[in-house]
Protein backbone atom coordinates (compact mmCIF):
# COMPACT_ATOMS: atom_id res chain seq x y z
CA UNK A 1 0.00 0.00 0.00
CA UNK A 2 1.48 3.38 -0.93
CA UNK A 3 1.71 6.07 1.97
CA UNK A 4 0.80 9.64 1.23
CA UNK A 5 2.27 12.54 2.99
CA UNK A 6 -1.29 14.11 4.22
CA UNK A 7 -1.46 17.90 3.94
CA UNK A 8 -0.59 18.82 7.68
CA UNK A 9 -2.44 21.84 9.26
CA UNK A 10 -0.64 22.75 12.39
CA UNK A 11 -2.55 25.88 12.72
CA UNK A 12 -4.09 25.24 16.56
CA UNK A 13 -7.34 26.27 16.83
CA UNK A 14 -7.71 29.47 18.42
CA UNK A 15 -8.97 28.75 22.77
CA UNK A 16 -12.37 29.66 22.96
CA UNK A 17 -11.85 31.87 25.31
CA UNK A 18 -8.76 33.53 27.43
CA UNK A 19 -9.18 31.20 30.62
CA UNK A 20 -9.12 27.85 28.31
CA UNK A 21 -5.49 28.51 26.93
CA UNK A 22 -4.51 25.12 27.89
CA UNK A 23 -2.01 23.67 25.49
CA UNK A 24 -3.81 22.06 22.80
CA UNK A 25 -2.92 19.08 19.90
CA UNK A 26 -1.92 20.35 16.44
CA UNK A 27 -4.37 18.40 14.58
CA UNK A 28 -3.37 16.20 11.15
CA UNK A 29 -5.72 17.49 8.39
CA UNK A 30 -6.28 16.27 4.63
CA UNK A 31 -8.60 17.80 2.25
CA UNK A 32 -10.42 16.53 -0.68
CA UNK A 33 -7.26 17.12 -2.98
CA UNK A 34 -4.91 14.75 -1.11
CA UNK A 35 -7.61 12.53 -0.79
CA UNK A 36 -8.13 11.98 -4.11
CA UNK A 37 -4.72 11.44 -4.54
CA UNK A 38 -4.50 9.09 -1.57
CA UNK A 39 -7.47 7.08 -3.15
CA UNK A 40 -5.49 6.64 -7.29
CA UNK A 41 -2.42 5.64 -5.13
CA UNK A 42 -4.01 2.82 -2.85
CA UNK A 43 -5.41 1.68 -5.84
CA UNK A 44 -2.44 1.12 -7.48
CA UNK A 45 -2.97 4.42 -10.13
CA UNK A 46 0.92 5.91 -10.89
CA UNK A 47 -0.10 7.61 -14.43
CA UNK A 48 -2.97 10.39 -14.80
CA UNK A 49 -3.08 11.99 -17.91
CA UNK A 50 -5.53 15.45 -18.18
CA UNK A 51 -4.89 19.40 -19.09
CA UNK A 52 -4.46 21.64 -15.94
CA UNK A 53 -6.93 24.71 -15.23
CA UNK A 54 -9.91 25.59 -12.88
CA UNK A 55 -10.50 23.65 -10.41
CA UNK A 56 -8.05 21.10 -11.13
CA UNK A 57 -4.52 22.87 -11.13
CA UNK A 58 -3.41 22.72 -8.07
CA UNK A 59 -4.57 18.65 -8.38
CA UNK A 60 -1.58 18.16 -11.11
CA UNK A 61 0.79 20.14 -9.41
CA UNK A 62 -0.08 18.01 -6.44
CA UNK A 63 -0.17 14.40 -8.55
CA UNK A 64 3.10 15.41 -9.32
CA UNK A 65 5.07 16.27 -5.90
CA UNK A 66 3.10 12.71 -4.63
CA UNK A 67 5.16 11.04 -6.92
CA UNK A 68 2.36 9.80 -9.91
CA UNK A 69 2.84 10.71 -13.27
CA UNK A 70 1.17 13.80 -14.30
CA UNK A 71 1.53 13.96 -18.26
CA UNK A 72 -0.13 17.55 -19.33
CA UNK A 73 -1.46 17.72 -22.98
CA UNK A 74 -2.24 20.36 -25.43
CA UNK A 75 -6.26 19.35 -25.89
CA UNK A 76 -8.07 16.81 -23.54
CA UNK A 77 -8.98 14.68 -26.19
CA UNK A 78 -5.49 13.52 -26.88
CA UNK A 79 -4.83 12.97 -22.92
CA UNK A 80 -8.52 10.63 -22.68
CA UNK A 81 -7.32 8.53 -25.74
CA UNK A 82 -4.24 8.10 -23.94
CA UNK A 83 -6.35 7.15 -20.81
CA UNK A 84 -7.86 4.75 -22.84
CA UNK A 85 -5.49 3.05 -24.66
CA UNK A 86 -3.26 2.79 -20.93
CA UNK A 87 -6.39 1.36 -19.70
CA UNK A 88 -6.86 -1.28 -22.86
CA UNK A 89 -2.74 -1.71 -22.05
CA UNK A 90 -2.46 -2.26 -18.53
CA UNK A 91 -6.47 -3.28 -17.02
CA UNK A 92 -5.90 -0.74 -14.88
CA UNK A 93 -8.58 2.36 -15.76
CA UNK A 94 -6.91 5.10 -17.63
CA UNK A 95 -7.55 8.16 -15.98
CA UNK A 96 -8.21 11.42 -17.58
CA UNK A 97 -8.28 14.76 -15.61
CA UNK A 98 -10.19 17.47 -17.02
CA UNK A 99 -11.59 21.17 -16.18
CA UNK A 100 -14.89 21.73 -16.24
CA UNK A 101 -17.79 22.14 -19.49
CA UNK A 102 -15.11 23.07 -22.26
CA UNK A 103 -12.40 20.58 -21.01
CA UNK A 104 -14.95 17.71 -19.90
CA UNK A 105 -16.61 17.87 -23.18
CA UNK A 106 -13.12 17.54 -25.15
CA UNK A 107 -12.37 14.82 -22.96
CA UNK A 108 -15.57 13.35 -23.85
CA UNK A 109 -15.13 11.91 -27.04
CA UNK A 110 -12.34 10.12 -25.88
CA UNK A 111 -14.48 8.57 -22.62
CA UNK A 112 -16.96 7.42 -25.72
CA UNK A 113 -14.33 5.90 -27.41
CA UNK A 114 -13.45 3.78 -24.39
CA UNK A 115 -17.32 2.44 -24.02
CA UNK A 116 -17.46 1.88 -27.12
CA UNK A 117 -13.91 -0.19 -27.23
CA UNK A 118 -14.23 -1.31 -23.85
CA UNK A 119 -11.45 0.05 -22.58
CA UNK A 120 -11.25 0.84 -19.31
CA UNK A 121 -11.36 4.72 -18.58
CA UNK A 122 -12.39 7.26 -15.88
CA UNK A 123 -12.54 10.59 -17.38
CA UNK A 124 -12.19 12.87 -13.57
CA UNK A 125 -13.45 15.93 -14.20
CA UNK A 126 -13.83 19.44 -11.83
CA UNK A 127 -17.19 21.00 -12.09
CA UNK A 128 -18.84 24.36 -11.04
CA UNK A 129 -20.78 24.58 -8.28
CA UNK A 130 -24.04 22.39 -7.82
CA UNK A 131 -26.34 25.11 -6.54
CA UNK A 132 -25.65 27.79 -9.36
CA UNK A 133 -25.42 25.11 -12.23
CA UNK A 134 -28.99 23.67 -11.39
CA UNK A 135 -30.69 26.65 -11.12
CA UNK A 136 -28.70 27.74 -14.20
CA UNK A 137 -27.59 31.11 -12.67
CA UNK A 138 -24.21 31.16 -15.32
CA UNK A 139 -21.73 30.24 -13.05
CA UNK A 140 -18.22 29.80 -14.65
CA UNK A 141 -18.19 26.86 -17.13
CA UNK A 142 -21.85 25.50 -16.27
CA UNK A 143 -22.54 22.65 -17.01
CA UNK A 144 -24.36 19.46 -15.96
CA UNK A 145 -21.82 16.94 -16.60
CA UNK A 146 -22.75 13.96 -14.85
CA UNK A 147 -25.74 14.15 -16.73
CA UNK A 148 -23.85 15.02 -20.13
CA UNK A 149 -21.75 11.95 -19.36
CA UNK A 150 -24.08 9.30 -18.83
CA UNK A 151 -25.54 8.49 -22.20
CA UNK A 152 -21.91 7.69 -22.97
CA UNK A 153 -20.11 6.34 -20.00
CA UNK A 154 -20.73 2.55 -18.76
CA UNK A 155 -21.17 4.32 -15.44
CA UNK A 156 -20.98 7.84 -13.93
CA UNK A 157 -20.54 9.25 -10.06
CA UNK A 158 -20.57 12.95 -8.33
CA UNK A 159 -18.55 12.95 -4.89
CA UNK A 160 -20.22 16.41 -3.36
CA UNK A 161 -18.33 15.52 0.24
CA UNK A 162 -14.66 14.37 1.05
CA UNK A 163 -15.67 11.66 3.42
CA UNK A 164 -17.42 10.01 -0.28
CA UNK A 165 -14.23 10.32 -2.38
CA UNK A 166 -13.21 6.55 -1.41
CA UNK A 167 -16.18 5.04 -2.34
CA UNK A 168 -16.53 7.29 -5.13
CA UNK A 169 -12.94 6.61 -6.52
CA UNK A 170 -13.41 2.61 -5.25
CA UNK A 171 -16.69 2.67 -7.62
CA UNK A 172 -15.55 4.28 -10.61
CA UNK A 173 -12.78 1.73 -10.61
CA UNK A 174 -14.75 -1.19 -10.30
CA UNK A 175 -17.57 -0.19 -13.30
CA UNK A 176 -14.58 1.13 -15.20
CA UNK A 177 -12.54 -2.75 -15.19
CA UNK A 178 -15.21 -5.40 -14.11
CA UNK A 179 -17.56 -7.04 -16.20
CA UNK A 180 -16.84 -5.60 -19.81
CA UNK A 181 -14.70 -3.01 -19.48
CA UNK A 182 -15.60 1.24 -20.40
CA UNK A 183 -15.92 4.37 -19.51
CA UNK A 184 -16.60 5.84 -16.22
CA UNK A 185 -17.33 9.59 -15.41
CA UNK A 186 -16.54 11.16 -11.80
CA UNK A 187 -17.78 14.55 -11.17
CA UNK A 188 -15.42 16.59 -8.87
CA UNK A 189 -17.21 19.80 -8.02
CA UNK A 190 -14.14 22.22 -7.11
CA UNK A 191 -15.59 22.70 -3.56
CA UNK A 192 -14.67 19.76 -2.64
CA UNK A 193 -11.10 20.01 -3.54
CA UNK A 194 -11.10 22.52 -0.24
CA UNK A 195 -12.98 20.60 2.23
CA UNK A 196 -11.06 19.38 4.71
CA UNK A 197 -11.00 17.33 7.64
CA UNK A 198 -8.88 15.04 9.84
CA UNK A 199 -6.47 13.32 8.39
CA UNK A 200 -6.95 9.96 9.84
CA UNK A 201 -10.55 9.90 9.50
CA UNK A 202 -9.59 10.51 5.56
CA UNK A 203 -7.24 7.87 5.50
CA UNK A 204 -10.09 5.82 7.21
CA UNK A 205 -12.61 6.35 4.15
CA UNK A 206 -11.03 5.40 1.22
CA UNK A 207 -11.32 1.52 -0.08
CA UNK A 208 -8.68 0.10 -1.32
CA UNK A 209 -10.68 -1.99 -4.02
CA UNK A 210 -10.24 -5.79 -3.83
CA UNK A 211 -10.71 -7.91 -6.51
CA UNK A 212 -11.74 -5.21 -9.10
CA UNK A 213 -11.90 -7.61 -12.23
CA UNK A 214 -13.67 -10.34 -10.75
CA UNK A 215 -12.90 -13.88 -12.76
CA UNK A 216 -16.34 -15.00 -14.56
CA UNK A 217 -15.80 -18.74 -14.70
CA UNK A 218 -18.19 -20.33 -17.80
CA UNK A 219 -20.73 -22.90 -17.24
CA UNK A 220 -19.32 -26.29 -17.77
CA UNK A 221 -22.18 -27.27 -19.92
CA UNK A 222 -21.73 -23.76 -21.99
CA UNK A 223 -18.20 -25.23 -22.83
CA UNK A 224 -18.93 -28.53 -23.64
CA UNK A 225 -21.75 -27.14 -26.28
CA UNK A 226 -19.18 -25.25 -27.97
CA UNK A 227 -16.41 -28.02 -27.66
CA UNK A 228 -19.45 -30.36 -28.98
CA UNK A 229 -20.15 -27.95 -32.29
CA UNK A 230 -16.15 -26.85 -32.91
CA UNK A 231 -15.59 -31.19 -32.75
CA UNK A 232 -18.35 -31.92 -35.61
CA UNK A 233 -17.15 -28.76 -37.91
CA UNK A 234 -15.54 -29.58 -41.24
CA UNK A 235 -14.29 -26.07 -41.97
CA UNK A 236 -13.83 -24.37 -38.58
CA UNK A 237 -12.84 -21.19 -38.22
CA UNK A 238 -11.34 -18.72 -35.36
CA UNK A 239 -11.56 -14.98 -34.94
CA UNK A 240 -9.73 -13.71 -32.18
CA UNK A 241 -10.67 -9.91 -31.28
CA UNK A 242 -8.88 -7.65 -29.43
CA UNK A 243 -11.20 -8.32 -26.04
CA UNK A 244 -8.88 -11.38 -26.66
CA UNK A 245 -5.93 -9.46 -27.06
CA UNK A 246 -7.23 -7.61 -23.70
CA UNK A 247 -7.16 -10.30 -21.67
CA UNK A 248 -3.65 -11.21 -21.44
CA UNK A 249 -4.39 -14.84 -21.53
CA UNK A 250 -1.56 -15.07 -24.76
CA UNK A 251 -0.33 -18.27 -23.97
CA UNK A 252 -3.94 -19.98 -23.62
CA UNK A 253 -4.81 -18.33 -26.46
CA UNK A 254 -1.87 -19.84 -28.54
CA UNK A 255 -2.40 -23.37 -27.08
CA UNK A 256 -6.01 -23.23 -28.18
CA UNK A 257 -5.52 -22.44 -31.54
CA UNK A 258 -2.65 -24.65 -31.71
CA UNK A 259 -4.25 -27.75 -30.40
CA UNK A 260 -7.20 -27.77 -32.25
CA UNK A 261 -4.93 -26.73 -35.68
CA UNK A 262 -7.93 -24.46 -36.34
CA UNK A 263 -7.06 -21.43 -38.77
CA UNK A 264 -7.75 -18.22 -37.47
CA UNK A 265 -8.31 -14.70 -38.69
CA UNK A 266 -6.92 -11.86 -36.26
CA UNK A 267 -9.12 -8.48 -35.89
CA UNK A 268 -7.31 -5.69 -35.74
CA UNK A 269 -5.51 -5.11 -32.84
CA UNK A 270 -5.51 -9.48 -32.06
CA UNK A 271 -2.73 -8.99 -34.89
CA UNK A 272 0.23 -9.93 -32.77
CA UNK A 273 -1.52 -12.08 -30.46
CA UNK A 274 0.33 -15.12 -32.71
CA UNK A 275 2.25 -13.93 -35.07
CA UNK A 276 1.12 -13.05 -38.03
CA UNK A 277 3.47 -15.39 -39.67
CA UNK A 278 1.85 -18.46 -37.97
CA UNK A 279 1.09 -21.16 -40.36
CA UNK A 280 -2.91 -21.16 -39.22
CA UNK A 281 -3.41 -17.05 -40.04
CA UNK A 282 -5.84 -17.02 -42.48
CA UNK A 283 -5.67 -13.42 -42.84
CA UNK A 284 -4.00 -13.44 -46.24
CA UNK A 285 -7.10 -15.78 -47.55
CA UNK A 286 -9.74 -13.97 -45.31
CA UNK A 287 -12.12 -13.18 -48.18
CA UNK A 288 -12.09 -16.79 -48.98
CA UNK A 289 -12.46 -18.25 -45.30
CA UNK A 290 -15.24 -16.21 -44.13
CA UNK A 291 -18.05 -17.12 -46.18
CA UNK A 292 -16.74 -20.71 -46.71
CA UNK A 293 -16.72 -21.56 -42.65
CA UNK A 294 -18.99 -23.04 -41.41
CA UNK A 295 -18.17 -23.11 -37.43
CA UNK A 296 -16.57 -19.65 -36.17
CA UNK A 297 -15.40 -19.66 -32.83
CA UNK A 298 -15.53 -16.03 -31.68
CA UNK A 299 -13.41 -14.98 -29.03
CA UNK A 300 -13.68 -11.54 -27.63
CA UNK A 301 -14.62 -10.62 -31.06
CA UNK A 302 -17.99 -8.92 -31.54
CA UNK A 303 -20.20 -9.49 -34.81
CA UNK A 304 -20.26 -5.52 -35.42
CA UNK A 305 -19.58 -3.97 -38.70
CA UNK A 306 -16.22 -4.66 -38.76
CA UNK A 307 -17.38 -8.27 -39.04
CA UNK A 308 -20.12 -7.32 -41.71
CA UNK A 309 -22.74 -8.17 -39.02
CA UNK A 310 -21.92 -12.34 -39.48
CA UNK A 311 -24.11 -12.19 -42.39
CA UNK A 312 -24.28 -10.84 -46.02
CA UNK A 313 -22.43 -11.39 -48.92
CA UNK A 314 -18.93 -11.48 -46.63
CA UNK A 315 -20.29 -14.57 -45.24
CA UNK A 316 -21.46 -15.94 -48.41
CA UNK A 317 -25.12 -14.75 -47.79
CA UNK A 318 -27.12 -13.94 -51.10
CA UNK A 319 -27.96 -10.73 -49.99
CA UNK A 320 -26.75 -8.18 -47.74
CA UNK A 321 -28.42 -8.94 -44.92
CA UNK A 322 -28.78 -12.87 -45.23
CA UNK A 323 -27.24 -15.22 -43.04
CA UNK A 324 -24.27 -17.23 -44.65
CA UNK A 325 -25.44 -20.65 -42.73
CA UNK A 326 -22.68 -20.78 -40.19
CA UNK A 327 -22.72 -21.69 -36.91
CA UNK A 328 -21.11 -19.51 -34.29
CA UNK A 329 -19.54 -20.03 -31.00
CA UNK A 330 -19.53 -16.77 -29.11
CA UNK A 331 -16.92 -15.99 -26.71
CA UNK A 332 -17.80 -13.44 -24.79
CA UNK A 333 -17.65 -11.57 -20.81
CA UNK A 334 -20.93 -9.77 -21.96
CA UNK A 335 -24.11 -12.55 -22.05
CA UNK A 336 -25.82 -9.73 -23.73
CA UNK A 337 -23.74 -9.86 -26.89
CA UNK A 338 -24.97 -13.32 -28.25
CA UNK A 339 -27.34 -12.89 -30.79
CA UNK A 340 -27.06 -9.04 -31.22
CA UNK A 341 -26.58 -9.93 -34.85
CA UNK A 342 -27.53 -13.31 -35.86
CA UNK A 343 -28.05 -16.38 -34.01
CA UNK A 344 -25.14 -17.61 -31.52
CA UNK A 345 -25.52 -21.55 -31.30
CA UNK A 346 -22.90 -21.78 -28.55
CA UNK A 347 -22.39 -18.53 -26.51
CA UNK A 348 -19.93 -18.92 -23.99
CA UNK A 349 -20.11 -16.22 -21.37
CA UNK A 350 -17.14 -15.63 -19.10
CA UNK A 351 -14.07 -13.38 -18.88
CA UNK A 352 -11.82 -14.45 -22.01
CA UNK A 353 -9.07 -16.27 -19.86
CA UNK A 354 -11.25 -18.45 -17.87
CA UNK A 355 -13.45 -19.31 -20.88
CA UNK A 356 -10.06 -19.80 -23.37
CA UNK A 357 -8.42 -22.50 -20.46
CA UNK A 358 -11.77 -24.50 -19.73
CA UNK A 359 -12.04 -25.02 -23.28
CA UNK A 360 -7.92 -25.50 -23.68
CA UNK A 361 -8.74 -28.22 -21.11
CA UNK A 362 -11.63 -29.45 -22.60
CA UNK A 363 -10.20 -30.54 -25.94
CA UNK A 364 -8.40 -33.48 -24.49
CA UNK A 365 -5.79 -35.05 -26.23
CA UNK A 366 -7.95 -37.02 -28.77
CA UNK A 367 -8.74 -33.71 -30.77
CA UNK A 368 -9.07 -34.22 -34.63
CA UNK A 369 -7.94 -31.60 -36.27
CA UNK A 370 -9.58 -29.88 -39.34
CA UNK A 371 -9.94 -31.71 -42.45
CA UNK A 372 -6.97 -31.30 -44.86
CA UNK A 373 -8.98 -30.52 -47.23
CA UNK A 374 -9.87 -27.13 -45.60
CA UNK A 375 -6.57 -26.20 -44.19
CA UNK A 376 -5.13 -27.07 -47.94
CA UNK A 377 -7.35 -24.67 -49.21
CA UNK A 378 -6.60 -21.92 -47.26
CA UNK A 379 -3.13 -22.12 -48.33
CA UNK A 380 -3.04 -22.20 -51.45
CA UNK A 381 -5.18 -19.05 -51.45
CA UNK A 382 -3.00 -17.51 -49.07
CA UNK A 383 0.44 -18.71 -51.34
CA UNK A 384 -1.22 -16.97 -54.24
CA UNK A 385 -2.31 -13.68 -52.72
CA UNK A 386 0.99 -13.40 -50.27
CA UNK A 387 2.95 -14.04 -53.67
CA UNK A 388 0.79 -11.42 -55.33
CA UNK A 389 1.69 -9.00 -52.35
CA UNK A 390 5.00 -9.77 -52.29
CA UNK A 391 5.43 -8.64 -56.08
CA UNK A 392 3.74 -5.34 -55.55
CA UNK A 393 5.86 -4.89 -52.47
CA UNK A 394 9.08 -5.49 -54.58
CA UNK A 395 8.12 -2.55 -56.89
CA UNK A 396 9.87 0.33 -56.04
CA UNK A 397 8.12 3.53 -57.63
CA UNK A 398 8.50 7.23 -57.88
CA UNK A 399 6.45 9.02 -55.82
CA UNK A 400 6.14 6.36 -52.97
CA UNK A 401 2.83 4.45 -52.84
CA UNK A 402 1.49 3.02 -49.80
CA UNK A 403 2.80 -0.77 -50.74
CA UNK A 404 6.36 0.97 -51.28
CA UNK A 405 6.34 2.95 -48.57
CA UNK A 406 4.61 0.67 -45.87
CA UNK A 407 7.00 -1.96 -47.17
CA UNK A 408 9.57 -0.32 -45.52
CA UNK A 409 7.64 -0.07 -42.34
CA UNK A 410 7.11 -3.80 -42.32
CA UNK A 411 10.92 -4.29 -42.35
CA UNK A 412 11.57 -1.98 -39.80
CA UNK A 413 8.30 -3.43 -37.83
CA UNK A 414 9.82 -7.15 -38.04
CA UNK A 415 13.21 -5.95 -36.96
CA UNK A 416 12.10 -4.18 -34.11
CA UNK A 417 9.32 -6.60 -32.55
CA UNK A 418 8.94 -5.19 -29.22
CA UNK A 419 8.20 -1.74 -30.59
CA UNK A 420 4.48 -0.72 -30.40
CA UNK A 421 2.59 0.65 -33.60
CA UNK A 422 0.04 3.23 -33.92
CA UNK A 423 -1.67 3.40 -36.98
CA UNK A 424 -4.54 5.73 -38.21
CA UNK A 425 -5.76 7.00 -41.69
CA UNK A 426 -7.70 5.59 -44.03
CA UNK A 427 -5.73 3.90 -46.45
CA UNK A 428 -2.65 4.83 -44.03
CA UNK A 429 -4.73 2.54 -41.75
CA UNK A 430 -5.72 -0.09 -44.15
CA UNK A 431 -2.83 -0.97 -46.04
CA UNK A 432 -0.71 -0.94 -42.66
CA UNK A 433 -3.02 -3.55 -41.37
CA UNK A 434 -2.72 -5.95 -44.28
CA UNK A 435 1.04 -5.21 -44.83
CA UNK A 436 2.60 -4.88 -41.67
CA UNK A 437 3.24 -8.06 -39.23
CA UNK A 438 2.72 -7.86 -36.05
CA UNK A 439 4.88 -10.15 -34.10
CA UNK A 440 3.85 -9.94 -30.31
CA UNK A 441 0.27 -9.33 -28.22
CA UNK A 442 -0.84 -5.87 -27.99
CA UNK A 443 1.31 -3.98 -30.40
CA UNK A 444 -1.08 -2.85 -32.58
CA UNK A 445 -3.44 0.19 -31.64
CA UNK A 446 -5.49 1.91 -33.87
CA UNK A 447 -8.62 3.80 -34.69
CA UNK A 448 -10.45 1.39 -32.97
CA UNK A 449 -14.53 0.08 -33.32
CA UNK A 450 -14.99 3.66 -34.39
CA UNK A 451 -12.69 4.25 -37.42
CA UNK A 452 -11.97 7.22 -35.59
CA UNK A 453 -9.48 9.73 -36.74
CA UNK A 454 -7.67 11.56 -33.92
CA UNK A 455 -6.25 8.84 -31.58
CA UNK A 456 -3.12 8.72 -33.05
CA UNK A 457 -0.18 11.17 -30.79
CA UNK A 458 -2.47 10.38 -27.51
CA UNK A 459 -1.84 6.62 -28.12
CA UNK A 460 1.63 7.62 -28.95
CA UNK A 461 2.17 9.07 -25.64
CA UNK A 462 0.49 6.29 -23.94
CA UNK A 463 2.22 3.71 -25.38
CA UNK A 464 5.94 5.30 -24.47
CA UNK A 465 4.79 6.28 -20.99
CA UNK A 466 3.27 2.75 -20.56
CA UNK A 467 5.51 0.71 -22.22
CA UNK A 468 8.97 2.36 -22.47
CA UNK A 469 9.25 1.21 -25.66
CA UNK A 470 9.52 2.46 -29.24
CA UNK A 471 7.13 4.01 -30.62
CA UNK A 472 6.22 3.83 -34.49
CA UNK A 473 2.83 5.88 -35.88
CA UNK A 474 1.58 5.42 -39.26
CA UNK A 475 -0.38 8.22 -40.10
CA UNK A 476 -2.68 9.64 -42.48
CA UNK A 477 -1.52 13.34 -43.52
CA UNK A 478 -5.25 13.98 -42.53
CA UNK A 479 -5.71 11.83 -39.11
CA UNK A 480 -2.63 13.46 -38.09
CA UNK A 481 -4.03 16.52 -38.21
CA UNK A 482 -6.17 16.10 -35.31
CA UNK A 483 -3.92 15.60 -32.33
CA UNK A 484 -0.77 17.08 -34.56
CA UNK A 485 -0.35 19.55 -31.93
CA UNK A 486 0.80 17.11 -29.62
CA UNK A 487 4.12 16.36 -30.68
CA UNK A 488 4.84 19.32 -28.54
CA UNK A 489 4.23 17.09 -25.66
CA UNK A 490 5.94 14.08 -27.59
CA UNK A 491 8.88 16.57 -27.43
CA UNK A 492 8.50 18.15 -23.64
CA UNK A 493 8.44 14.10 -22.14
CA UNK A 494 11.09 13.40 -24.67
CA UNK A 495 9.45 9.90 -25.43
CA UNK A 496 10.69 7.89 -28.28
CA UNK A 497 8.19 8.12 -30.63
CA UNK A 498 8.87 7.76 -34.91
CA UNK A 499 5.54 9.49 -36.58
CA UNK A 500 5.59 8.72 -40.23
CA UNK A 501 2.94 10.55 -41.85
CA UNK A 502 1.76 9.18 -44.96
CA UNK A 503 1.02 12.33 -46.79
CA UNK A 504 -1.03 11.95 -50.05
CA UNK A 505 -1.88 15.51 -49.84
CA UNK A 506 -5.66 15.06 -48.40
CA UNK A 507 -8.21 12.49 -47.24
CA UNK A 508 -8.12 9.72 -49.30
CA UNK A 509 -6.20 11.09 -52.30
CA UNK A 510 -5.04 14.88 -52.95
CA UNK A 511 -6.86 14.69 -56.25
CA UNK A 512 -10.24 16.47 -55.86
CA UNK A 513 -10.91 19.71 -57.11
CA UNK A 514 -13.65 22.16 -56.55
CA UNK A 515 -15.77 22.10 -59.69
CA UNK A 516 -16.75 25.93 -59.71
CA UNK A 517 -12.64 26.65 -59.05
CA UNK A 518 -13.78 28.90 -56.32
CA UNK A 519 -12.18 26.75 -53.32
CA UNK A 520 -9.99 23.82 -52.63
CA UNK A 521 -11.73 20.59 -53.08
CA UNK A 522 -12.96 19.57 -49.43
CA UNK A 523 -10.51 16.03 -48.91
CA UNK A 524 -7.49 17.76 -50.47
CA UNK A 525 -4.80 20.03 -48.06
CA UNK A 526 -1.77 22.67 -48.81
CA UNK A 527 0.16 20.62 -51.95
CA UNK A 528 3.16 19.46 -50.62
CA UNK A 529 2.93 20.41 -46.99
CA UNK A 530 6.12 19.42 -45.05
CA UNK A 531 4.56 18.20 -41.87
CA UNK A 532 8.41 17.28 -40.52
CA UNK A 533 8.76 21.21 -40.15
CA UNK A 534 6.31 20.85 -37.57
CA UNK A 535 8.30 19.00 -34.91
CA UNK A 536 11.31 20.62 -35.38
CA UNK A 537 9.51 23.42 -33.81
CA UNK A 538 10.01 21.71 -30.78
CA UNK A 539 13.11 20.77 -31.12
CA UNK A 540 12.25 16.82 -32.69
CA UNK A 541 14.01 15.54 -35.36
CA UNK A 542 12.60 16.34 -39.34
CA UNK A 543 12.77 14.49 -42.11
CA UNK A 544 11.72 14.84 -45.00
CA UNK A 545 11.31 11.28 -47.41
CA UNK A 546 10.67 11.31 -50.80
CA UNK A 547 12.16 7.87 -51.48
CA UNK A 548 12.45 4.13 -49.46
CA UNK A 549 15.69 4.41 -48.90
CA UNK A 550 15.31 8.04 -47.14
CA UNK A 551 12.74 6.55 -44.63
CA UNK A 552 13.95 3.29 -43.96
CA UNK A 553 16.89 5.87 -43.08
CA UNK A 554 15.16 7.70 -41.19
CA UNK A 555 13.01 5.69 -39.38
CA UNK A 556 16.58 3.50 -38.54
CA UNK A 557 17.95 6.57 -36.92
CA UNK A 558 15.06 7.65 -34.85
CA UNK A 559 14.96 4.05 -33.41
CA UNK A 560 18.34 4.08 -32.41
CA UNK A 561 18.14 7.45 -31.56
CA UNK A 562 15.35 7.19 -29.63
CA UNK A 563 14.57 11.02 -30.28
CA UNK A 564 11.27 12.13 -31.35
CA UNK A 565 11.19 11.65 -34.79
CA UNK A 566 8.41 13.10 -37.53
CA UNK A 567 9.02 11.51 -41.29
CA UNK A 568 7.16 13.39 -44.22
CA UNK A 569 6.60 10.26 -46.19
CA UNK A 570 5.87 12.20 -49.87
CA UNK A 571 2.77 9.93 -51.17
CA UNK A 572 1.91 9.74 -54.89
CA UNK A 573 -1.45 11.64 -54.05
CA UNK A 574 -3.06 9.35 -56.71
CA UNK A 575 -2.35 6.42 -54.81
CA UNK A 576 -5.38 6.33 -52.17
CA UNK A 577 -9.24 5.32 -52.67
CA UNK A 578 -12.27 6.99 -51.33
CA UNK A 579 -12.18 5.75 -47.86
CA UNK A 580 -9.83 2.78 -47.91
CA UNK A 581 -11.10 -0.63 -47.83
CA UNK A 582 -15.11 0.58 -46.94
CA UNK A 583 -16.02 2.41 -49.90
CA UNK A 584 -19.23 0.61 -49.96
CA UNK A 585 -20.17 2.25 -46.53
CA UNK A 586 -20.54 5.84 -48.53
CA UNK A 587 -24.57 6.14 -49.04
CA UNK A 588 -24.80 6.80 -53.22
CA UNK A 589 -25.82 10.16 -54.36
CA UNK A 590 -28.83 9.23 -56.82
CA UNK A 591 -27.89 12.88 -58.30
CA UNK A 592 -24.57 13.32 -59.11
CA UNK A 593 -22.90 16.75 -57.79
C1 LIG B 1 -13.28 11.94 -35.84
C2 LIG B 1 -13.41 11.55 -37.26
N1 LIG B 1 -13.69 12.50 -38.19
C3 LIG B 1 -13.79 12.17 -39.49
C4 LIG B 1 -13.64 10.88 -39.90
C5 LIG B 1 -13.80 10.51 -41.37
N2 LIG B 1 -12.51 10.06 -41.92
C6 LIG B 1 -12.26 8.76 -42.09
S1 LIG B 1 -10.71 8.51 -42.62
C7 LIG B 1 -10.39 10.16 -42.66
C8 LIG B 1 -9.04 10.68 -43.06
C9 LIG B 1 -8.42 9.91 -44.19
O1 LIG B 1 -7.34 10.62 -44.71
P1 LIG B 1 -5.88 10.31 -44.28
O2 LIG B 1 -5.77 10.24 -42.82
O3 LIG B 1 -4.99 11.31 -44.94
O4 LIG B 1 -5.68 8.86 -44.85
P2 LIG B 1 -5.39 8.42 -46.36
O5 LIG B 1 -6.55 7.62 -46.83
O6 LIG B 1 -5.20 9.65 -47.18
O7 LIG B 1 -4.17 7.60 -46.25
C10 LIG B 1 -11.48 10.89 -42.25
C11 LIG B 1 -11.52 12.37 -42.16
C12 LIG B 1 -13.37 9.91 -38.90
N3 LIG B 1 -13.21 8.63 -39.17
N4 LIG B 1 -13.24 10.28 -37.61
MG1 LIG C 1 -4.07 11.29 -46.76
Amino acid sequence: MATVTPHASTNAPAPATPQAAAPVQPVETTDGFHLVIEALKLNGIDTVFGLPGIPITDLTRMLQAEGLRMISFRHEQSAGYAASIAGYLTQKPGICLTVSAPGFLNGLTALAHATTNCFPMILISGSSEREIVDLQQGDYEEMDQLAIAKPVAKAAFRVLNAEDIGVGIARAIRAAVSGRPGGVYLDLPAKLFAQTMDAATGRSTLIQVVDPAPKQIPAADAVARALDLLRGAKKPLIVLGKGAAYAQCDADIRQLVEKTGIPYLAMSMAKGLLPDTHPQAAGAARSFVLPEADVVLLIGARLNWLLSHGKGKTWGGKGHKDWGGQKFIQVDISPQEADSNVRIDAPVVGDIGSCVSAMRSGIGSGWRKPPAEWTDAINERKGKNVAKMAETLAKDPSPMTFHSALNVVRDIVKANPEAMLVNEGANALDFTRSIVDMYKPRKRIDVGTWGIMGIGMGYCVAAAVITGQQVIAVEGDSAFGFSGMEVETICRYGLPVCIVVMNNNGVYRGTDVDPTGRDPAPTVFVKNARYDRIIEAFGGVGVNAATTTELRRAMEEAIRTRKPTLINAVIDETAGTESGRITSLNPAARKKA
